[in-house]
């Protein structure tokens, strides 16, 4: 269960603490219907207090990553492991008895499922699982790249692959980096798979990868089904842009950095694990209608933003709409930049501590494009949190990780020229004319199209991992299989099999699910179109801003206010009014790009 850091590993891995007292339980034979609501209730009250003492010791370990925070939050993982555990095994028990309620049932399968990473039952087991999943956030959080033969931290290696465009410290950075803080976390990864899993199976499941996709209301076989349908609604537009993007990078860099044919080399791309290209938009753009005059890292800097103001920005959206400011508290225990004098766990997160008002965000913000998206998305999350606080603790969740992923970066599809002449960043003046339209719709979809098979093929690698299907001396060749397969990329050197790149990103060190960025790529632009019809927009979707549209607001609170308590397609169909998630916003947004890419792409070689 995602609880309230949202993306933050303890807080996923561990959700429950503190002992219960659950004495003679009636679990089996006799219990009746009053007896699961008996359960459910004590259940739901030790959680709540249970989760804010993990939420308070997460947020110190990852803020302020030391051996003795390491210590402290291992410790507390574990209970709260323990804890989930003995609850999620009630829960299957209870869920055979007749004539549950329907908000009973809601929350013996929420229960059930409750626990990311499940330690099975034998001795020391909790306690080794949480040491190496506190072991392997907290390594990933202090691990260093390499750039012109000295060490660099992970956020500004970040942001030094999108803004580097020589080949050879491209691939310095890139080769550093997943030897340095992937091939080093293996074993550890790889024994964290085989007790989680161990966990997983005792509560029931095929594997963990099975536990995971059994959180969509749906049977595991069945949300599998649903990503690979929508993966193949949108494939075709993915194909068109690799087409494109491949030729303009053999363009500027030449066949012997990057061939006319063949997977793209991933270090140019602008971005350390190739899921978003937006970085590289200059290379990209075509003369004339590729030239939308401004960019959005040279407009924060002209206007003197900093860090914090690019939050204020992004608050004062949420404002437009409707929503109440953010907390005093948010201000003064966020971490909005990265302290100078210690480790921290640099990936952006979302959290709220109290599962109440005590909302924050921990990020290293630099002042660019990237983190002005980011910092949208995270305050999605927050908002969200907010909206669902008065539901009962085990509602207090997303309607599926998907949608929790989905809303700020719906918010966000809203930044438009107009918008940012709205708030004083654009002058009136330099708002790209019309037939520039295919220049915005390129510059996003080089961060949004760009994005789908990345977000889809981290957890098809990770469901074989758990599955047994890809074992750890096959690690590195799947992840390049997966990688060639979906998204066309090749690593810039070779790899052999002591490699191991996947764990050089966040989501896997985390133990973080993958899939839900990709549901959410698709929701959000669904939760985009449905937003632009209620404030009645007529024109290209792509210039849509309902910046200051009360009325959106309102519907939108109505759908975050429902938290986890029904199933998903009741909160799609509650702001969208269709109950089916579908990639066909996402097509309809970019159909104009994709008619000229493939006018563009004409007699060029495509695929892989
Ligand atoms: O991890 C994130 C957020 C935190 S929930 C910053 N994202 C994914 C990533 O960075 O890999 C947002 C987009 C995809
Ligand atoms: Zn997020």
């Amino acid at each position: 269960m995602i609880r309230t850091a949202v993306a933050s590993g303890l807080a996923l891995a561990t959700v429950l603490s503190g002992a219960i007292a659950l004495a003679g339980t009636p679990a089996e034979s006799a219990a009746t219907a009053a007896d699961a609501d008996k359960f459910v209730a004590e259940a739901e009250k030790t959680l709540a207090e249970a989760s804010v003492d993990g939420n308070r010791v997460g947020w110190i370990n990852a803020t302020y990553i030391t051996d003795d925070t390491d210590a402290l939050a291992a410790q507390v993982g574990a209970r709260l492991t323990l804890l989930g555990v003995k609850y999620a095994s009630e829960a299957a028990k209870y869920q055979k008895v007749a004539g549950l309620s329907p908000d009973t049932k809601r929350k013996l399968d929420i229960l059930r499922n409750g626990v990311s990473l499940p330690a099975p039952s034998r001795p020391g087991a909790a306690d080794t699982l949480s040491q190496i999943a506190t072991k392997l956030q907290s390594d990933y959080g202090k691990g260093k790249g390499m750039l012109d033969g000295k060490p660099i931290n992970g956020s500004d290696i970040e942001a030094a692959m999108g803004s580097t465009r020589d080949p050879a410290k491209l691939q310095e950075m890139w080769t550093s980096w997943n030897d340095n803080v992937g091939a080093s976390s293996k074993a550890d990864f790889a024994r964290m798979i085989d007790i989680s899993n161990e966990g997983a199976k005792e509560l029931g499941y095929q594997d963990v990868g099975a536990m995971w996709r059994s959180g969509y209301d749906m049977t595991p076989e069945q949300f599998a089904a649903m990503t690979d349908r929508l993966w193949k609604q949108v494939e075709p537009l993915y194909k068109s842009l690799h087409t494109y993007v491949r030729w303009k990078l053999n363009e500027k860099y030449g066949d012997a950095v990057q061939p006319k044919t063949g997977p793209i080399r991933s270090d140019l791309l602008g971005n350390m694990w190739a899921q978003e290209w937006g970085n590289i938009y200059d290379i990209v753009a075509p003369k004339g209608v590729g030239d939308i005059g401004y960019d959005t890292a040279a407009l924060l800097t002209a206007k003197g933003y900093d860090p914090v103001k690019m939050v204020r920005a992004g608050e004062g959206f949420y404002s437009s709409l409707g929503f109440a400011p953010l907390p005093d508290t948010f201000w003064t225990r966020s971490q909005i930049t990265k302290p100078a004098d210690r480790d921290v766990v640099c990936h952006a997160s979302a959290w709220d501590i109290d599962n109440k008002t005590d909302l924050r965000i921990k990020m290293c913000t630099k002042v660019n494009a990237d983190d002005f998206v980011t910092i949208h998305h995270e305050l999605g999350h927050n908002y969200y949190q907010r909206a669902y606080m008065n539901q009962p603790f085990l509602y207090e969740n997303g309607a599926n990780d998907g949608f929790h992923e989905a809303i700020g970066d719906f918010i966000a599809l809203s930044i438009t020229p107009d918008y940012l002449v709205k708030i004083g960043l654009l002058d009136q003046s330099r708002v790209p004319s019309a037939d520039k339209d295919t220049g915005l719709l390129l510059r996003q979809a080089m961060d949004k199209v760009a994005f789908l098979p990345f977000g889809l093929m981290v957890d098809k690698w990770r469901w074989g991992v758990y599955s047994g299907a890809i074992k750890p001396d096959s690690y590195q060749s799947s992840w390049d299989a997966l990688r060639l397969q979906y998204q066309g990329i090749k690593p810039p050197v070779a790899r052999d099999g002591t490699r191991f790149d996947a764990g050089a990103k966040y989501h896997v060190a985390a133990s973080v699910s993958y899939v839900r960025y990709f549901l959410a790529r698709v929701l959000q632009f669904q939760f985009y179109q449905a937003a632009c019809k209620q404030a009645g927009w007529t024109g290209p979707l792509h210039r849509c801003s309902f910046y200051g549209n009360k009325q959106v607001g309102a519907n939108l609170q109505k759908m975050l206010e429902m938290g986890q308590s029904k199933p998903w397609p009741d909160a799609l169909q509650a702001f969208t009014g269709t109950r089916e998630i579908s990639g066909q916003a996402l097509v309809d947004y970019f159909a104009p790009l994709k008619k000229w890419l493939d006018q563009q792409n004409k007699g060029k070689p495509s695929g892989w």
